[in-house]
């Protein structure tokens, strides 16, 4: 097992473009790294292709006129970790004890491999043994038909298929509860909840034609070059036709400045880049909602002053008028907010925003793209919607090449709330549901994300069932949390690697291991396809053909039904038996259900660029109670949720691009420079002076959360970087000990881990 040592740290700009050769000699070292040699290669040629299977990391689009490669460097970071020659089996479990293993890092957890068996936890050894599958369900439903339904928590993440989270779903409810929280309840709740209050849908309006039709594209707060790096191509494009990007983002991203495509020899040999954004701006952590109030300032003052000259106007007072409510009072709200007030929030220059609202007022068709920057804070609902605000001035929704975008986060976290994986009861067809199985669904809300921590903190919530993540360390507030863990009854997790979550045994302890969606998955029926949901609401199927990593492995249905059947009464209305032996039931099952998206859902499975489930705000057909579109005025300048105060920082945490997520690929953030370490502390030149600091120095940070709960994490390295003062960046999961998991956004829960309060201890 090859190691890599954190204790080396090198940090150096870094000078390249994203793609391009760095990118290339990143690719080079993937494989071998996973000891993979051409069946490597030959599931790389099929990822994200009709046919194929679907990338495991990101949900950006697949399009039906793919590359010769359509998979980025994570792309394929993602796919040869799961297809990795390493394993960790029983073997290793008879060496370890927890305690010990509590003492690694996430990094040589999952890097050690593919687990190969179902284990049980034994108190007695503080050691995993493997046991039987069979044994293992009944043990598991036992225990769990022993507690109070609506103590016990079904947690999904977006990876998990459609079929899958159909099945899940469903358990849960037969079982009596909606505990289903997901990872989407760390990521684009905001979306959920803003987008649908706005106009009418929970996910973005566009898909990937409309960056043929754009002519301006404004970027919040989303990483396209480590995070979704296929959308580079697109941008590049549009960036060839002279499309207009302006950047929000308080961090130089790389892959939002310049690109070099990887796939062009041309580039590629004579090192051309493409300049991505025409404007950054570098704003304060939490500001956007400052920022996009001045922007709208502007062009709200232009639109006034082109009236009394008798001009063309600035807005689309048609599309207002026809389509929106509640423009009047937020243009008197725009209108009223002081200058002073939104340099001082956002640390622009109002210079800087009028060349963006220029930008803005001259394109006729403008997309907003945005990702975690957006909706992790605890105004990030209003910030979701402030970005409806701005599109709604010009009539850009429902229109060729403008609309929200939001960048979703795993592979199928969209499609897991298409088929019912959620907590809320008015998202989900329960009537429908109780016809189709002959059972009484429960109307009562169950936990999401936030309230599931809480009901382990406080003991309430006695059972938690994970289906493909590591939630003790994606969550916030994961000191407390970890201490909680052990006072559950049950604790069950389904998963192809150890993490950190496996470390931490209730009173009955399984891990379960699963195949991953490369894995060739045969059932009695012969070997079956999945599906998935990608961010721009395409459905497509996916089917794995590489060899399991063991024998022992069950697929997520099987595992799923093996837990339904112990937990339900039998009813003759579910066959989670036939299910199984045959995914193409499933999907009859979920068409059954959801007959308007599904419509011939088999037939079309494999169809190329996958198949548009439909959007009515891209109709103009606003779902909303007023059935239009709605601004929303702005209650907060400042999205964080917390004053600024003397010696208080607003803490950003962050992705490298060396992991996805809580997975570790690697200690080499490429883009910023950053080798050999995690523990770095990113801080502006000027605060270093300023708090009397030094390049290289250890400290300690501490939530500045005024609820009398003390977190800290140590062992940081002071490191200049090219951020706003006042500012801090620190990487996830690490930093999650100092988020309190009261710090979250008001409306959506979702934690709000870009701009937590904290104090440097030196
Ligand atoms: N390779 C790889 N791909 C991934 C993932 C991964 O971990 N690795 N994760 C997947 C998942 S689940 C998700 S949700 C997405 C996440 O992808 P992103 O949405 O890109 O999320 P982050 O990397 O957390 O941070 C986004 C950006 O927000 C900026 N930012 C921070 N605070 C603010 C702010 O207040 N305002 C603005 N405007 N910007 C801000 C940061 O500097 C950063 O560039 O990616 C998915 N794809
Ligand atoms: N501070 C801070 N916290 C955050 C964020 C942040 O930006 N900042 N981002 C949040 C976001 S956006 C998200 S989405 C969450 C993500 O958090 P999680 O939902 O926990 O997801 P992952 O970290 O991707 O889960 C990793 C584990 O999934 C398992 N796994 C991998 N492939 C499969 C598979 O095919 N099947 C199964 N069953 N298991 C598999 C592996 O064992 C691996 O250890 O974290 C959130 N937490
Ligand atoms: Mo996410």
């Amino acid at each position: 097992m090859t190691k890599q040592s954190s204790d080396d740290p090198q940090i150096e700009p870094f000078k390249g473009p994203a793609g391009g050769w760095g990118s290339v000699r990143s690719l080079a070292d993937i494989l071998p790294r996973e000891h993979l040699g051409p069946e490597g290669y030959r599931e790389l040629a099929r990822q994200n292709k009709p046919d194929g299977f679907m990338c495991v990391s990101c949900a950006w689009p697949k399009p039906a006129d793919h590359h010769p490669a359509e998979f980025c460097e994570e792309g394929a970071k993602a796919t040869a970790w799961e297809l990795t020659r390493y394993r960790t089996t029983p073997e290793f479990f008879a060496e370890h004890t927890l305690t010990e293993l509590r003492g690694w890092k996430d990094y040589d957890l999952e890097q050690h491999g593919r687990l190969t068996h179902p284990l049980r936890y034994d108190p007695d050894t503080d050691k995993y043994a493997a046991v039987e599958w069979e044994a293992a369900f009944d043990e598991i439903g036992g225990a769990l038909k022993r507690l109070d339904p609506k103590s016990v928590v079904f947690y999904s993440s977006g990876r998990t298929s459609l079929e899958a989270s159909y099945m899940y779903g469903l358990m849960a409810r037969m079982f009596g509860n909606q505990n289903l929280p997901d990872s989407s309840n760390m990521c684009h709740e905001s979306t959920s909840v803003g987008l649908k209050a706005a106009i009418g849908v929970p996910v973005g309006t566009t898909q990937l034609k409309d960056f043929k039709e754009t002519d301006a594209i404004f970027f919040f707060g989303q990483n396209v070059g480590s995070n979704a790096p296929r959308m580079l191509h697109d941008l590049r494009d549009c960036r060839k036709r002279g499309v207009e990007i302006v950047t929000f983002n308080p961090l130089k991203e790389r892959g939002l400045e310049r690109f070099t495509d990887p796939q062009n020899p041309v580039e590629m040999a004579t090192l051309k880049e493409t300049a991505i954004s025409t404007q950054y701006h570098q704003l304060r952590a939490g500001s956007d909602i400052a920022a996009i109030i001045g922007i709208c300032k502007f062009l709200i003052d232009w639109d006034d002053l082109a009236k009394a000259d008798g001009d063309l106007p600035i807005l689309d007072h048609d599309f207002i008028a026809q389509h929106t409510k509640g423009f009047e009072d937020f243009a008197a709200a725009i209108r009223r907010t002081e200058w002073a007030d939104i340099e001082r929030e956002t640390g622009l220059a109002r210079e800087e925003l009028e060349a963006s609202a220029r930008i803005y007022a001259k394109a006729k068709a403008v997309m907003a793209i945005y990702g975690m920057g957006i909706t992790q804070h605890v105004k990030g609902v209003e910030s979701v919607r402030m970005i409806v605000n701005l599109l709604l001035l010009r009539g850009n929704v429902g229109k060729p090449g403008a609309g929200p975008t939001p960048v979703r986060g795993h592979s199928n976290v969209q499609g897991q709330r298409t088929v019912g994986i959620t907590e809320k009861t008015e998202l989900v067809p329960v009537e429908k549901l109780e016809a189709q199985y002959g059972f009484k669904a429960p109307r009562e809300k169950g936990l999401d994300t936030v309230e599931t921590c809480r009901g382990v903190i406080d003991g309430s919530v006695k059972a938690f069932v994970g289906l493909g993540e590591n939630f003790l360390r994606a969550v916030p507030e994961t000191g407390r949390m970890e201490e909680a863990w052990p006072r559950l009854d049950v604790s069950v997790q389904i998963a192809t690697k150890l993490n950190r979550n496996h470390l931490f045994a209730g009173r009955v302890t399984y891990l379960l291991p699963c195949l991953g969606r490369i894995e060739q998955d045969a059932q009695a029926s012969g070997p079956q396809a999945v599906s998935t949901e990608d961010s721009t609401s395409c459905i497509h199927g996916s089917r794995g053909k590489a060899k399991p990593a063991s024998p022992y492995l069950l697929s997520e249905p099987a595992i799923v039904a093996g837990i339904a059947k112990r937990i339900l009464d039998d009813n003759p209305k579910v066959d989670w038996d036939g299910w199984v032996a045959d995914y193409s039931t499933i999907r009859d099952a979920i068409e059954e259900t959801y007959p308007a998206i599904f419509k011939d859902y088999n037939k079309r499975l494999f169809t190329p660029g996958g198949v548009w489930k439909g959007n009515k705000a891209s109709e103009r057909i606003w779902e909303t109670p007023s059935k239009r579109a709605e601004f929303l005025t702005p209650g907060d300048i400042s999205a964080t949720g917390f004053k600024d105060a003397d010696g208080r920082y607003r803490l950003i945490t962050l992705r490298s691009n060396d992991q996805f997520n809580t997975t570790i690929y690697g200690y080499h953030d490429r883009f910023r420079g950053i080798k050999g370490t995690r523990d770095v502390l990113l801080m502006h030149e000027a605060d270093i002076a300023a708090a009397d600091l030094a390049e290289g120095q250890i400290v300690a940070l501490e939530s500045d959360a005024d609820d009398g709960v003390h977190r800290r994490r140590n062992g940081m390295i002071v490191t200049p970087y090219d951020i706003p003062r006042g500012c801090l960046g620190a990487y996830y999961p690490e930093a999650n000990v100092l988020i309190p998991v009261e710090h979250h956004a008001e409306e959506s829960h979702v934690p709000a881990a870009k701009s937590v309060p904290v104090r440097i201890c030196p």
